[in-house]
C-alpha cells in the first residue's frame, strides 16, 4: 500500500457491491444506510445501461439487505423509482443520494429532486423498507442534501443543509453548511450558518456536505464530504465534525485531515473519477465501531470501518 489509512480502514473484499451484481447496471451509487430488524440495510441507486428499468426512464433505488454487513442481497423490485404523483413527478431527477434518519419507529428518507427547476430535497418515510411514502418538498433550490438529526433537541427537530450555487464558467459549485429547526419536519426556519468550506487549498476547499448525525457522549458526530479542485477536476473526500449535544449550532470538534480519500482503482476510475462519497454511516456502539458504506467513483460501493471513539477524539483534537 503506498498510502496510509487514517481512522477509516477499507474492507479487504472491497468493492462489496459493483455493477456486475445487478443486471444491466452501468453504475451503483453511494447508498443510504441504516439498521432495520437487526439487518444492515443499504438503499443502492442503480444507473441502468439502457437508461430504463422495467419500462421507466432513470435511475432506480433498491433495498439491499445483509446479516453480516458485508454480503448483500439486492431486491430487484425498485424501492424508489420515478414517482407518478405530483409535485414529486415534476421534481424528480432520479432517486439517488438517499439520506436515512430513524426517528422513533419511522425511517425518514431525503433524496434530491428538482431537475430543470434546480435541486431540492424531497422528504419521504417508511416503516418497513417495503412501502415508501413522500411527505413534502422541504427545501428551495439549490439545496439537495438536508440531513435530519435522529431525535428532537429542546423540543424541536433539527437538520443540516448545504445550499450551493453553480458558477457556470468553471463548474465550481460553492457550498457551506447551515443548520435549522422545525416543529414538524415540514416547516423549517431559524437558519444559522454552521461551517464554511475551507477556501484555498484544503481538502474541502470548494464544497462541503453533511450526512445524518450520530449521537455520541461527546456530541453529534457527522461524517462530511469535502471537494477540492485541481487542474484535472474535482476530488471528493470524507472528513468528520462534532456538534454540541444541547446546542448543535455550536461545533465542538472537526478533523483537519480527510479520513478517506480516493486512492484505490475503484475510487479513481469509473463514471465520475476521484470520488469517495457517503450519504451516512452506521454506529455499532457495543463494538466501538463506525461503518461507512461509500460510493467509489460513482460506480460501486465500498465499506470502510473505524473506531468511533478514535474518530470523536480526532474531531476534538483537530487531527
Ligand atoms: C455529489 C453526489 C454524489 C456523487 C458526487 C460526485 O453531488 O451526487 O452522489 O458521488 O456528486 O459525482
Amino acid at each position: 500500500m503506498f498510502y496510509e489509512e487514517f481512522i477509516l480502514k477499507r474492507h479487504p473484499e472491497n468493492p462489496i457491491i459493483k455493477p456486475a451484481d445487478f443486471p444491466d447496471a452501468e453504475a451503483i451509487m453511494n447508498p443510504g444506510q441504516t439498521v432495520y430488524n437487526g439487518k444492515t440495510i443499504l438503499l443502492v441507486s442503480v444507473f441502468h445501461r439502457s437508461g430504463y428499468y422495467r419500462g421507466k426512464r432513470g435511475a432506480t433505488t433498491h433495498v439491499a439487505e445483509s446479516t453480516d454487513g458485508i454480503h448483500f442481497e439486492i431486491n430487484p423490485e425498485p424501492f424508489l423509482q420515478r414517482p407518478d404523483k405530483e409535485p414529486y413527478k415534476s421534481l424528480d431527477q432520479g432517486p439517488i443520494d438517499t439520506r436515512i434518519t430513524k426517528v422513533e419507529d419511522t425511517y425518514y428518507i431525503i433524496h434530491p429532486g428538482g431537475g430543470s427547476w434546480g435541486c431540492v430535497g424531497l422528504l419521504g418515510k417508511t416503516k418497513d423498507f417495503k412501502r415508501h411514502e413522500y411527505i413534502e418538498v422541504i427545501t428551495l433550490p439549490d439545496n439537495r442534501v438536508p440531513c435530519l438529526f435522529p431525535e428532537k433537541i429542546n423540543g424541536k427537530y433539527y437538520r443540516v443543509d448545504r445550499p450551493y450555487r453553480i458558477i457556470p464558467d468553471n463548474l465550481h459549485k460553492f457550498g457551506n453548511m447551515w443548520i435549522s429547526s422545525s416543529p414538524d419536519l415540514i416547516h423549517w426556519g431559524c437558519h444559522r450558518p454552521l461551517l464554511k468550506a475551507e477556501e484555498g487549498a484544503g481538502w474541502d476547499g470548494v464544497k462541503i456536505g453533511p450526512t445524518p448525525p450520530i449521537k455520541t457522549e461527546a456530541g453529534w458526530l457527522m461524517i462530511t464530504h469535502g471537494v477540492s479542485q485541481s487542474c484535472t477536476g474535482h476530488r471528493y473526500r470524507l472528513g468528520a465534525l462534532l456538534m454540541d449535544l444541547e446546542n448543535p449550532v455550536k461545533i465542538v470538534g472537526k478533523t483537519r485531515s480527510h479520513i478517506l480519500a480516493p486512492y484505490e482503482q475503484y475510487e479513481q476510475c469509473g463514471k465520475v473519477p476521484n470520488v469517495v462519497f457517503t450519504c451516512g454511516a452506521i454506529s455499532d456502539y457495543d463494538k466501538d465501531q463506525i461503518r461507512v458504506y461509500y460510493g467509489g467513483a460513482d460506480t460501486c460501493i465500498g465499506l470502510a470501518t473505524g473506531s468511533l471513539s478514535e474518530l470523536v477524539d480526532a474531531c476534538l483534537r483537530g487531527l
